[in-house]
């Protein structure tokens, strides 16, 4: 059985333990590196997210999985990534958060640990992030980046509330935003005003970096 394969079932049956060892001996013996379990994590859980879209499962079989997932995110892989980063020096400050409404934290907080090992300084709001929060935030800190993720076709328009909040305040030029999440595409960040959007937490680092020019 490949390591994706096991991973998947102990995803699949919560066996948070199972999981634990499984990641923290695939680090050590350089199987795979933290960014790698990361990956196969995501797949996994678009996987079961497909699972429960054909009624196959069931809502509370799809949250024991994601809490299992981020479990072992929060203990070991994201302390991982942010190890491997710590010798870096800030190439800028992002503010990050999923917008109001929406509780989803699993891509988001893999584009805030991508964007941390490469080298950028992350203001991870957490979930349910009113567009205030996230201007305070880059006002209080001076970040160049507001980044906001929707898993919600609900909650999208928040991130264009974000947009027009900063014109309210007149102070749209001093930041970029940049926008993401399963619904959204290139399309909806051109529709509200936004400087860009980005399909995975990897093109998210390609495009800070790009939009920085850094
Ligand atoms: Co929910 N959920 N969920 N859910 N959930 C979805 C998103 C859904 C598509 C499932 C479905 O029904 N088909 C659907 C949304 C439909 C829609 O509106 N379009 C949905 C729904 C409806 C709901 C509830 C309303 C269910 C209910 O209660 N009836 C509820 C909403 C609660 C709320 O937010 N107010 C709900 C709840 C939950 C759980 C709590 C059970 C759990 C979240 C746990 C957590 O995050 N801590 C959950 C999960 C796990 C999912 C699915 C299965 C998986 C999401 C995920 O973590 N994917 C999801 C179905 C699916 O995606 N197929 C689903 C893995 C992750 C790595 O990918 O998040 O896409 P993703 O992030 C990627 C990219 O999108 C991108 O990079 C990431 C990494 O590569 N990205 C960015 C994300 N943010 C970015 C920001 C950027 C750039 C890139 O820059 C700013």
């Amino acid at each position: 059985m490949s390591l994706k394969e096991k991973m998947k079932e102990l995803i699949i049956e919560w066996d948070e333990d199972g999981l634990r060892e499984i990641c923290k001996s695939a680090i050590e013996s350089k199987e795979a590196s933290a960014a790698e379990l990361l990956r196969i994590i995501g797949d996994v859980l678009r996987f079961i997210g497909e699972q429960f879209e054909n009624e196959e499962i069931f809502l509370p079989d799809l949250i024991g999985s994601a809490d299992t997932v981020k479990t072992i995110i929060d203990e070991i892989l994201d302390p991982a990534i942010r190890a491997s980063g710590e010798e870096k020096e800030t190439k800028g400050k992002v503010i990050l958060g999923t917008a109001e409404s929406d509780v989803h934290s699993i891509g988001k907080d893999l584009v805030g640990s991508f964007l941390f090992s490469n080298g950028f300084e992350v203001y991870n709001l957490g979930v349910d992030v009113p567009a205030s929060a996230f201007i305070e935030k880059a006002e209080e800190v001076g970040a160049q980046i507001i980044a906001m993720s929707s898993l919600l076709t609900m909650s999208m328009d928040f991130q264009r509330k974000l947009i027009k909040e900063l014109e309210n305040r007149g102070i749209r030029n001093k930041y970029k935003v940049i926008v993401g999440g399963s619904p959204t595409s290139d399309e909806w960040a051109d529709e509200i005003g936004a400087d860009g959007w980005a399909d995975d937490a990897i093109e998210a680092v390609s495009l800070v970096n790009k939009i920085l020019n850094v």
